[in-house]
């Protein structure tokens, strides 16, 4: 459904809070002052003009995507994402209270977990890989640079499907499970933390053999959604469970890949400035999430 918003400026406007009152838009920060705001809310650069979203006749206009990334969470694949495909979108961050989702994320979604977008006055959608396939396909012209579709081989299609799958299916859910027996500090010679472990590291391992095979990502020499979707259960996931990865050669070489890309860099320093990427994508584990400290 359309969102009408009729517009009739000359002076610049911001794409995101469609105002033209620096006071207003931002309270008057721009994004240099706050990395935090999207990459196209900028009242320096976007006049009626220069903006499709922005009519000067009085033509309905489409809302904008709206990411709603709760810090230190899944929802930074979406976020992401956006910075990937180079797509115009409203980034709204929320913190954890102290550790799950606060009250305003809750009331978004009846789930209440990260991450959830909304899309005009009519979408609301959660769960990371239907998300992910949404935006590909609603504002990414079908993300043809991001996935392996059939027409490449079906060996290489049936690759970037597991992998994609993995992550959510199998790797992410054994991270959680080991997490959880942690913190709840399960002993290490208990039975069934010793399943647990060996089963996250069954998992671990699998992909390490994957990505020395490619050298390069996961589902081949391209790299597509699957990457998107695996990184944060080996980086900002390690928050909440301080596993050393220096074991696995093949995943290490591979965060350094990935923490060279500057869609991923850009995204994480919007998404979460206060975490440390080059620290993130390295063996040891990154600094624990502080609602967690000394648990
Ligand atoms: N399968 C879901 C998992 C979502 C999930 O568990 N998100 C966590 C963040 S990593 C969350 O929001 N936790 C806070 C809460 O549930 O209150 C997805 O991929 O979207």
């Amino acid at each position: 459904m359309l969102n009408a918003i009729a517009i009739t400026l000359r002076e610049p406007i911001c794409t995101v809070c469609s105002t033209s009152d620096l006071g207003e838009c931002m309270k008057g920060q721009s994004q240099k002052e706050d990395p935090s705001r999207p990459s196209k809310c900028s009242l320096a650069v976007d006049t009626p003009d220069q903006n499709p979203l922005i009519s000067t006749t009085a033509t309905p206009v489409i809302m904008p995507l709206t990411v709603h990334h709760l810090q230190v969470s899944q929802s930074e694949r979406i976020v992401w994402l956006c910075e990937e495909l180079g797509i115009t979108y409203e980034l709204k961050l929320y913190q954890r209270s102290p550790v799950l989702s606060p009250p305003s994320y809750l009331a978004l979604h009846p789930i209440g977990a990260a991450p959830v977008i909304t899309d005009g006055d009519d979408v609301t959608l959660a769960e990371s890989e239907a998300v992910v396939e949404y935006i590909l396909n609603v504002h990414g012209n079908g993300g043809d640079n991001f996935v392996v579709k059939p027409s490449a081989g079906r060996k290489e299609y049936a690759e970037y499907l597991y992998w994609l799958h993995f992550v959510n299916g199998t790797l992410q859910p054994a991270m959680g499970r080991a997490c959880s027996l942690r913190l709840a500090g399960v002993d290490e010679d208990n039975n069934q933390r010793a399943r647990v472990e060996n089963k996250l590291h069954q998992a671990l391992s699998h992909l390490d053999n994957r990505l020395k095979q490619t050298g390069a990502w996961l589902a081949g020499q391209k790299f597509t959604v699957a990457d998107v979707m695996i990184v944060f259960s080996l980086t900002t996931m390690r928050r909440f469970m301080p596993l050393d990865l220096g074991m696995y050669e093949g995943i290490l070489g591979y965060l350094g890949r990935v923490g060279g890309r500057e869609g991923y860099r850009r995204a994480m320093k919007k998404g979460d400035p206060e975490m440390d990427v080059k620290e993130a994508v390295k063996g040891p584990p990154p600094e624990m999430f502080a609602a967690l400290k000394g648990k």
